[in-house]
C-alpha cells in the first residue's frame, strides 16, 4: 500500500527495513543490557516538590549517552556536561542510519537541516510492562515532551505498534490538544523536522498495542518488552564529552551505571578501567 502524503516536515515509511535487517537488529539488541536510570542523583537532587524516581522504561544510548541525572541535552543553555561519548553504532545499524540520512536530505526542505547535521546519537527505548508488587503494570508510553537536539529526528520501530501523537501544550486533556497522530508499525521509519514538529508542538507515545506476542529484546529483570524504538538525533560533536572531561561530581553520579554497563560491554569495561 502507498503511504499517504503527510504535512511538510513529516515523513513516514512502512515497511522501512526488511526481514533480514529486522532479524539482525533483534539479534544484536538481545546482547544489550539496558539501564533503568534514576531521574536524579546526589549532585542533581530533585527540585522542591519533585522526588527521586526511576524512568518509566529501560534505555540504551549509542553515540553519546544522555543520562537522566545529567539532565539531558537541552540547547541553548543546557549543553555543558550533558552528553557522554558512548559506543558507536554497530556496522549494520550504521548502514541503516546512512539510508535514513539520505532519505531525510531528499524528502525534507533544505532549511530544516542544520549544517553538519548527522544522526550521531541514538536513544533505544524499551517499552513494555513492569512487575510491581507482584502485578504486571503497563508502562508502555511516553508523556508530552520535545527532543531538543537540532534538526530532524528519526525513529525506527520494532514490535507492537505505537500510537504516536503531536500535541499542543502539555495538558492531559484527552484528544483536545491533538495536532497529528500516527500509528508507528513494526519495521517502520518516521522522521520529523522543522519548527512545527520540533519546537511548536510536543510529542508523546499515547499507548502501545499488545497483540504480537513476540518475545523481543534482551532479558530485563521484572520487565516484558513488546516494542523497541530507536530515536536518532544530532548532537554537535563539541557538546559530546569524553568521561575524563566531565566534572568529578557528574563522574561520580554516573559511575554505578558505567559499572553496570561494563558487565556486558567491552566499550564500558575499557572506559572505566583507564
Ligand atoms: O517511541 C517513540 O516512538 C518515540 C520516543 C520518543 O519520543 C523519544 O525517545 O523522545
Amino acid at each position: 500500500m502507498k503511504n499517504a502524503p503527510l504535512p511538510t516536515g513529516l515523513h513516514y515509511q512502512f515497511p522501512f527495513i526488511d526481514r533480514k535487517d529486522r532479524a539482525d537488529l533483534l539479534a544484536w539488541l538481545s546482547t544489550l543490557a539496558p539501564l533503568w536510570e534514576m531521574r536524579f542523583s546526589e549532585n542533581n537532587p530533585p527540585p522542591e516538590g519533585d522526588q527521586q524516581r526511576p524512568l518509566l522504561r529501560p534505555v540504551y544510548w549509542l553515540g553519546n549517552w544522555q543520562f537522566a541525572c545529567l539532565d539531558y541535552y537541552h540547547p541553548p543553555k543546557g549543553i555543558l556536561h550533558r552528553c557522554l561519548k558512548a559506543e558507536p553504532y554497530p556496522k549494520h545499524l550504521q548502514q541503516i542510519v546512512d539510508r535514513i540520512e539520505f532519505i531525510a536530505k531528499k524528502r525534507l526542505p533544505k532549511s530544516f537541516i542544520p549544517e553538519k547535521w548527522k544522526l550521531n546519537t541514538c536513544l533505544i527505548n524499551f517499552y513494555g510492562s513492569k512487575l510491581e508488587e507482584g502485578k504486571w503494570v503497563d508502562r508502555a508510553r511516553v508523556g508530552e515532551h520535545k527532543d531538543f537536539e537540532p534538526g530532524p529526528v528519526a525513529s525506527l520501530s520494532l514490535g507492537d505498534r505505537a500510537l504516536f501523537q503531536f500535541v499542543n501544550g502539555k495538558s492531559q486533556l484527552g484528544d483536545e490538544n491533538m495536532v497529528f497522530s500516527q500509528w508507528l508499525e513494526d519495521s517502520s521509519l518516521q522522521i520529523f523536522a522543522g519548527e512545527k514538529w520540533k519546537s511548536k508542538t510536543f510529542h508523546r507515545v499515547q499507548r502501545v498495542e499488545d497483540k504480537r506476542n513476540e518475545k523481543i529484546g534482551p532479558e530485563i529483570e521484572n520487565f516484558k518488552t513488546r516494542r523497541i524504538n530507536f530515536t536518532f538525533r544530532y548532537v554537535p560533536e563539541e557538546h559530546i564529552y569524553p568521561l575524563h572531561l566531565l566534572p568529578v561530581g557528574q563522574q561520580a553520579d554516573i559511575r554505578p551505571y558505567l559499572e553496570k554497563l561494563s558487565d556486558s560491554s567491552r566499550y564500558y569495561k575499557k572506559l572505566i578501567s583507564t
